[in-house]
């Protein structure tokens, strides 16, 4: 079995969840916020079948657009106010794929 994390931004996590539910596959969604540029996003957490791994790729890929933000660069965690906003291409998503040595439910 594979845990995959998948960080998608907030308005993509609808379309994401249903899609994998319709599916047959089961997510959890946790509220996450984006090291970079403290936004908030979104972690999907699902587990599945090594065979399931692609599909559910491909379905997150599918439903997960990048989107351009201008954001002033004093807006940022760290000093690295230049004086002019930055723009930063954000998304689609970004998966970690890894293995679960053990799956119960009691
Ligand atoms: P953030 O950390 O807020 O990053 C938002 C976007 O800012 C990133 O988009 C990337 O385009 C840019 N960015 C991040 N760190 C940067 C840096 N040190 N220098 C320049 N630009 C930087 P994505 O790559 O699509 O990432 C979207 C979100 O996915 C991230 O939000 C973070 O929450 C998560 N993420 C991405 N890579 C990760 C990683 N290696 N480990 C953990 N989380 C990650």
């Amino acid at each position: 079995m594979k845990l995959l994390f998948a960080i998608v931004d907030r308005e993509d996590s609808g379309p994401v969840v249903r899609n994998l539910s319709q599916r047959g596959f089961s997510s959890t969604k946790l509220a996450t916020t984006g090291g970079f540029l403290l936004s908030n996003n979104v972690t999907l957490m699902i587990g599945v079948k090594e065979e399931s791994v692609q599909t559910v790729i491909d379905i997150i890929k599918e439903h997960s657009h990048s989107r351009k933000q201008i954001i002033p660069s004093n807006d940022l965690s760290f000093d690295f106010d230049t004086g002019k906003p930055l723009e930063v291409v954000v998304g689609g998503a970004t998966i970690f794929v890894v293995d679960v040595e053990r799956f119960e439910k009691v």
